[in-house]
């Protein structure tokens, strides 16, 4: 039987405005998914829209209309920013639908009934941008920590989630299970910021606005929109639904990748809800760093907000993709220009990539109308390419499996590099010259597009589009990431994957 592999991202606030940071969580998940895929995992790759609360109830206000109708129009800008971006997820959750909201409350029910959800009084200070409860001791210059908005003072009747029971039983799995919270640098902040100073009861309902689902026995509240939101990585398993066959096979997750922001929400409330409702714990949280431009995180109201699709239409998806991926040490911030992301166009996947694949197709149908078999008459200089590409899926894996995205895209490419090298070194064009050398030219083109051939598939997961162009220039689509020794090639025409960029020009 396949491996699982159970991947989320956050479920995003249903907008009109999404930026390129946004894109960011979306675009890594979708790299991981794909490349369990290719290596033969069973997975399940989930996504969606967290469409309750205050927030959208104040949007659709401004708007005229009701809330339902809000969501129901700007879910579908999600939807179409995924597809631009090839985004190949295999769930997509709204909060809004059926089956979740029974769920949800259905699982506070559960919490209420077991005494784990109490009735009280709350009395604090809110913000409404993050749907996030703050004490005056978390404020910073009085404003909210996290977006540095205004906070308001609400008092209201409300019920509780008992944090506090479960805080000495997080501490230990947190400290027992090291990968559960990665980076390491998240995991020391949730310890010692949020969890060692004493967890306070959470509140999980509200009476103020109306948007949210009803708590089922006391139907003026509304459920805190976090416990609705973060209940959706089980809801969409069949969790307190019908049929609970995906939650059997896909839960724990194994990877919630979410923005550093919301990190406590996935390592202190989310694993307590879980704890309270007697299920295993995902294997990992990574909070990731943001997507920044000149230093200020993106926002319509910086003005540094333009919408992703114009990068796309402008440079094309895989150009987005590569940069995000490469480009940003994985769990640090990273700097979004487009003067880096031409660079990276230009510098990798113009001159590295795009010229060895055209140059070796080029050369391949000039030579030999496209048909390339091994012809085995190697030299020394052979090995050192073949070792390489024998060893790249191990490389890449190991990688990988400590999700290093960006060096494994290096593993790739420092392939790509050699096997322009090689090009230099065997200088095909002179060997063409001799017609006693035929077979050593057709053994040196074969062993370049093997090296293609393997760099393509293991390209997929992060630029799949140009993966599968180049996939069809050698004509070759299976998955097979060793050297063969026996391929047959027919080619077809040369076709450029990426062309160079002027910046200035433009
Ligand atoms: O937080 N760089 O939704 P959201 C990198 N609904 N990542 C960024 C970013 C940037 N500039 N801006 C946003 C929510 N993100 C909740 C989640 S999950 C149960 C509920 C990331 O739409 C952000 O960090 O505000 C988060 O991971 C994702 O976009 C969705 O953010």
């Amino acid at each position: 039987m396949k491996e699982k592999f159970y991947i989320t991202t956050p479920i995003y606030y249903p907008s009109a405005n999404f930026h390129i940071g946004h894109c960011y969580t979306t675009i890594i998940a979708d790299s991981l998914a794909r490349y369990k895929r290719l290596k033969g995992y069973d997975v399940c790759f989930q996504t969606g829209t967290d469409e309750h609360g205050q927030k959208i109830e104040n949007k659709a206000k401004e708007a005229g209309i009701s809330p339902k109708e809000y969501v129901d129009q700007v879910v579908e800008n999600a939807q179409d920013l995924w597809k631009a971006l090839h985004i190949s997820y295999d769930k997509f959750l709204r909060t809004t639908d059926h089956f979740h909201e029974k769920a949800v409350q259905k699982i506070f029910t559960k919490l209420y009934e077991q005494g784990d959800i109490y009735k009280g009084e709350y009395k604090g200070l809110y913000c409404t941008p993050c749907e996030s409860f703050w004490t005056e001791s978390q404020l910073v210059d009085g404003a909210c920590p996290d977006c540095g908005r205004e906070v308001h003072e609400v008092k209201e009747e409300a019920y509780f989630l008992k944090l506090s029971n479960y805080a000495d039983r997080l501490v230990d799995y947190i400290e027992s299970h090291p990968e559960f919270i990665q980076p390491e640098s998240r995991k020391n902040e949730m310890i010692n910021n949020f969890i060692k100073p004493g967890l306070e009861d959470l509140c999980v309902s509200r009476t103020s606005f109306t948007w949210g689902i009803p708590v089922p026995f006391d139907s003026k509240h509304v459920v805190y929109v976090w416990l609705d939101a973060l209940s959706n990585y089980i809801t969409s398993l069949g969790y307190m639904g019908e049929d609970d066959a995906e939650l059997k096979k896909y839960w724990p997750a194994d990877l919630h990748l979410v923005g550093k922001e919301i990190t406590r929400f996935h390592t202190i409330v989310w694993p307590i809800m879980l704890m309270a409702l007697d299920l295993p714990l995902p294997k990992q949280v990574f909070g990731h760093g943001w997507l920044v431009i000149n230093g200020a995180k993106i926002s319509k109201s910086l003005g540094n907000y333009r919408d992703p699709r114009e990068y796309i239409k402008q440079y094309g998806v895989d150009a987005i993709r590569y940069f995000v991926l490469k480009e940003v040490p994985f769990g640090n911030d990273g700097t979004f220009s487009e003067e880096a992301l031409v660079s990276r166009i230009n510098g990798d996947l113009a001159n590295i990539l795009g010229n060895l694949v055209q140059r070796t197709i080029s050369m391949g149908n000039k030579y030999f109308s496209g048909h390339i078999e091994n012809k085995r008459v190697a030299e020394e200089m052979d090995q050192f390419l073949i070792d390489k590409i024998n060893h790249l899926d191990n490389r890449v894996s190991n990688e990988m499996d400590q999700l290093h995205i960006s060096s494994a895209i290096s593993e790739i490419f420092s392939l790509l590099r050699d096997s322009n090298k090689y090009i230099d070194e065997t200088t095909p064009w002179i060997l063409a010259k001799d017609e006693n050398l035929k077979d050593r030219l057709e053994t040196v083109l074969y062993h370049l597009l093997e090296s293609i051939r393997v760099c393509a598939c293991l390209l997929e997961p992060f630029i799949p589009s140009s993966s599968l162009k180049i996939k069809e220039q050698l004509n070759q689509f299976d998955s097979n990431l060793k050297y063969s020794e026996s391929n047959s090639y027919q080619l077809g025409k040369p076709e450029a994957i990426f062309m160079r960029i002027d910046l200035k020009a433009k």
